[in-house]
């Protein structure tokens, strides 16, 4: 199945909404394959927001980003990468959709809680660059009979 990266960023962490995030994915029938809370190195960060390093927020986007730890997560799922996406709502968190993350707990472009992969290529990537096989787990999601049909789990 296809799997996401998520990141609760710093302004998530210090705002308490580490448990509210992945309570939204639990209960959406997603299923959680990496968790880890890190520091966020230069290497990274460069590599991560590459579309973003000739922009002028980009010096106080790193700074941000490196100010406390974050929570990394790896969410696997059929289409997860935009089902994610929806959840979280679009970047200008004041003007995101009330239900999602963003429309209901941020007002900011920069402070908007969390991040979630782009496309399935992105994301690809983007798993890779937080977590090492090992700290990736394949295991059986016992209700995952009742969140797809047969032909919907790819
Ligand atoms: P998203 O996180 O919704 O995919 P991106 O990839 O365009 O949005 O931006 C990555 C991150 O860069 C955002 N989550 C936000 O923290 C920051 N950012 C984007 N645009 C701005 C901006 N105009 N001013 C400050 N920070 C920004």
């Amino acid at each position: 199945m296809e799997k996401s990266a998520i990141i609760v960023k710093p302004d998530g962490v210090q705002r308490g909404l580490i448990g509210e995030i992945i309570h939204r994915f639990e209960r959406k029938g997603l299923k959680l394959v990496g968790l880890k809370m890190v520091a966020l190195d230069d290497a990274l960060l460069n590599e991560w927001y590459a579309h973003h390093k000739d922009k002028p927020f980009f010096p106080g986007l790193k700074a941000y980003m490196q100010s406390y730890p974050v929570v990394a997560m790896c969410w696997e799922g059929s289409d997860v990468v935009a089902t994610i996406r929806k959840l979280v709502g679009i970047t200008k968190a004041r003007e995101a959709d009330p239900g999602t993350v963003r429309g209901d707990f941020a007002m900011s472009q920069q402070y908007n809680l969390i991040h979630a992969s782009e496309n399935a290529e992105i994301a690809a990537k983007e798993v890779k660059l937080l977590f090492n096989d090992h700290e990736l787990f394949e295991w059986k999601k016992m209700d995952l009979d009742f969140v797809y049909l047969p032909d919907e789990k790819k």
